[in-house]
């Protein structure tokens, strides 16, 4: 899957991506992440690509043409029908089923917004969806697309182990249940003695019943009425 991103920070999303399952996700090709800089394609003497807001007010705006022509360098690289993503706190919310259904795309552009926002035009031009990762203003949204990218990229064939997604928070709509490993006994506190004891079917059962116990504590919000928990 091939992420193409339009933003100001080009180093700030690749260095992020760079570690862990992203990082070794981007070497061994399951994904690829091509930054493109906005700043590359302002043609002004000064390479500027913000300006005042008409009618006045605080900050500065993203101007449209060095985004556009950003996101025309991008759009040949990518596939034709390839969904333009604006990461912005007017978005839905971005949330595991979205994340499911990016990874079905083969290529993603994602526009980065800064300062106050971005000429109207350029949503308007470019824009097929707006995304937020939460009800709370970032300075830009560099850290949001590598949000994004993340949670994708791990639901990418090749990317994680073969069923290391299925049990975890929000499939099903449950928290994960607790897990422990060696040694058996930390500071007086012990493991549960079912998961020492070697029988497969004790051990599910007791991990769906922490499960369900941790989602009515912790997140009862991902419970539905007509859940049969
Ligand atoms: Cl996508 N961008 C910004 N600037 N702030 C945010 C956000 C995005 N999502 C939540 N807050």
């Amino acid at each position: 899957m091939n992420f193409y991103v339009l933003t100001l920070f080009p180093d700030m999303v690749s260095d992020c991506l760079s570690y862990s399952v992203t990082g070794r996700a981007i070497r061994s090709g399951a994904i690829t992440v091509t930054c493109v800089n906005i700043r590359d394609f302002a043609q002004n003497k000064h390479r500027s690509v913000d300006d005042y807001p008409y009618g006045g007010g605080a900050g500065m705006i993203l101007r449209p043409w060095p985004a556009y022509r950003a996101y025309e360098y991008a759009r040949k690289l990518a596939n034709a029908s390839a969904p333009v993503i604006y990461l912005t706190p007017q978005g839905a919310t971005f949330r595991q089923e979205k994340a499911k259904e990016l990874a079905a795309e083969k290529d993603i552009i994602l526009l980065c917004g800064h300062y106050e926002g971005i000429d109207e035009r350029l949503i308007e031009e470019i824009v097929d969806a707006e995304l937020s990762i939460g009800d709370y203003v970032l300075t830009g949204g560099e850290t949001a697309a590598i949000v994004v990218i993340d949670a994708v990229s791990r639901l990418v064939p090749g990317v994680l182990s073969e069923n290391s997604t299925l049990d975890e928070t929000f499939e099903n709509r449950l928290v994960e249940y607790p897990q422990y490993t060696r040694p058996p006994e930390f500071l007086g506190r012990h493991v549960p003695e079912t998961l020492l004891s070697g029988h497969h079917a004790n051990v599910e059962k007791w991990r769906r019943e922490q499960a369900i116990l941790r989602t009515k504590a912790k997140r009862p919000d991902l419970i539905k009425d007509d859940d049969n928990v």
